[in-house]
């Protein structure tokens, strides 16, 4: 072959390759900081994207909440501007009233029961929920059980009535709350433990390996072991760039947010157990509720709420029976 035609095929090559492998840059919203369960989790996705699309999606993963705490970022990324984001179920309920159930105390009885329902049918018809939304599941995460904790002891339900509890922006734990005859405070995530220093709130309530990411558990060391809430959190594609993707690309992203939500739940089960250590040995206290019956009474017009709406009661039905 002449070598000057030669020169012109590779080039001809080397432009069609640089036209379809156009990069697009990718912003994923992330609240937790780096070697976090979620965060990890969401690197290997964003590494994953990145390989199967040869380098046509570029995911960079933001941090610490640097792009807005958790409600701006839920309605960013129904707005489609930001393209991916991991969420807890509170939060991203607002915005999806369809998944709110899901925030319901004592519902799950651990994250076993929970990912039992998520993986199947129920997992399908929450997608579906979201999607319609603007939200496109791509992997259910583990947000673990959630326990209050409070700068006092705590050693019975009555104990945390007229506290005041930070809250997640979120209509049920703003409820719960309430029902237990507590004050519910609204705060952004990183705001949480200059409220517990100065005194704004008496306790708050979360997971354990955020008790300890957060270093909540240096002020608040009663931890009263309620797990009254097991949470799903989800990793989310925005229904903008879903639009964009083609067949192939949506199964490859699909199939890596599967991956990362494997990944994830086996960091987390890990990050529990050190983080329960590791607050321990620096002086956090646990009292576990014995008996979760007075609790779940409290709870009662909640349940009632949802129960007796046609659009949840099949729902909750379906979580409580099996
Ligand atoms: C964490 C959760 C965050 C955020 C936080 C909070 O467990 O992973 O997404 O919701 O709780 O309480 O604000």
């Amino acid at each position: 072959m002449h070598a000057s035609f030669k020169g012109l095929l590779c080039l001809g090559f080397a432009l069609a390759t640089s036209a379809s492998f156009a990069q697009t840059k990718l912003r994923a919203w992330n609240i937790h900081p780096e070697g976090y369960p979620v965060t990890e989790a969401m690197k290997s996705f964003a590494e994953d994207v990145g390989n199967v699309t040869k380098g046509k999606y570029q995911v960079e993963v933001f941090s610490n909440g640097t792009l807005g705490d958790q409600p701006k970022a839920v309605q960013m990324l129904k707005n489609g501007e930001i393209d991916i984001a991991e969420f807890s179920s509170g939060p991203l309920s607002d915005a999806v009233p369809g998944i709110k159930v899901l925030n319901l105390p004592f519902l799950f009885k651990d994250s076993a029961h929970m990912f039992k329902h998520l993986d199947g049918k129920l997992g399908e018809r929450f997608a579906a929920n979201l999607k319609s939304s603007g939200f496109v599941v791509v992997g259910w995460y583990d947000g673990g059980a959630r326990s209050f904790y409070c700068v006092k002891p705590i050693n019975s339900v009555a104990d945390l009535t007229g506290k005041k509890i930070r809250v997640q922006q979120s209509d049920i734990y703003i409820e719960m709350v309430k029902l237990l005859g507590a004050t519910p405070v609204a705060l952004p995530f990183k705001d949480v433990l200059g409220a517990l220093q100065q005194d704004q709130v008496d306790c708050a309530e979360n997971n354990l390996p955020s008790y300890e990411s957060t270093g909540h558990f240096k002020v608040a060391k009663n931890v009263y072991v309620t797990s009254h809430v097991i949470s799903p959190e989800a990793l989310v594609v925005s229904v903008k760039l879903w639009g964009k993707l083609d067949k192939d690309e949506k199964a490859a992203v699909m199939a890596a947010g599967a991956k990362s939500a494997l990944l994830m739940r086996d960091l987390w089960n890990k990050r529990v157990l050190s983080s329960l250590d590791a607050t321990t040995k620096q002086g956090a206290i646990f009292v576990k509720l014995r008996d979760a019956s007075p609790m779940v009474r409290r709870m009662g017009p909640l349940y009632g709420k949802y129960m007796t709406d046609p659009k949840t009661r099949e729902e909750l039905l379906t979580i409580v029976a099996d």
